[in-house]
């Protein structure tokens, strides 16, 4: 059984370059494609989805294109939030907001208070996250609470992870990216210590739920080949 599943979302600007079309274009449809999914995954039972949306390396692009995905969160909101609260999925996230104009951070913060009841699949949005930034800032807000008394001085990885952005979330069972890159490109590095890795060659838009099913089945294969021995 899959409790928490992650996905980079790789290839949507070379997916709508490939059709002639924009870059924005490949992310617009992206978008839709992850309320597919998390619709799907929440009909078949998993616990959590954590969907690497944007990295703290996405600023590097060109202005237009970072523009386009500071809207985007409004787009998919005003489009499915009404959706989201009808199949019970809640929706968070793990990254730094400040980063994102206000609009966008509001936007965001209103969806999580409005699904903040919802009790089926958690849909978490990386959002201007970077594994190493996350554990330094654990490492740092832990070394805060012995300072200040709040904590025992330990190593003990329970305690730690506790300081991470997904405490409250099972580890992952399963990493997916699409598109071809064969790299973690700074996600999730502890929550990944015992994932299976899936690189699959098609482009995040063409994802959908019949790939979704393909990755369960292939993580159950692996499994099964695993308990057997
Ligand atoms: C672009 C493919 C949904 C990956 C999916 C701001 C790259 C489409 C959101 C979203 C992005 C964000 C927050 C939220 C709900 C949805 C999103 C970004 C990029 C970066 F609470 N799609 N999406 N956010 N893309």
């Amino acid at each position: 059984m899959i409790k928490h599943m992650a996905i980079i979302m790789d290839g949507n600007g070379r997916w709508a370059k490939k059709q002639g079309l924009p870059r924005t274009y490949g992310h617009k449809i992206g978008a839709e494609r992850i309320r597919d999914v998390a619709l799907e995954a929440n009909k078949m039972g998993i616990q959590a989805i954590t969907l690497y949306a944007f990295s703290t390396e996405n600023w590097k692009r060109p202005d237009d294109e970072i523009n386009f995905l500071c809207k985007l969160p409004k787009m998919f909101f005003n489009k499915y939030i009404k959706e989201l609260i009808e199949n019970n999925i809640k929706v968070s996230y793990i990254g730094e907001l400040e980063a994102f104009p206000i609009e966008t951070q509001q936007v965001i913060k209103d969806a999580l208070s409005k699904t903040n009841h919802c009790s089926g699949l958690e849909l978490v949005i990386a959002l201007n996250y970077g594994s190493r930034r996350e554990i330094s800032l654990a490492a740092n807000a832990y070394a805060q609470d012995v300072v200040d008394g709040k904590v025992e001085i330990s190593n003990n990885e329970e305690v730690f992870s506790n300081y991470m952005m997904t405490s409250h979330l099972p580890d992952v069972d399963v990493m997916v990216r699409t598109s071809g890159e064969q790299r973690l490109s700074n996600f999730l590095l502890w929550q990944l210590a015992y994932a299976e890795f899936m690189f699959v060659d098609y482009a995040w838009p063409e994802f959908n739920e019949e790939k979704l099913h393909e990755v369960v089945y292939e993580f159950n294969q692996r499994n099964r080949r695993f308990g057997g021995v």
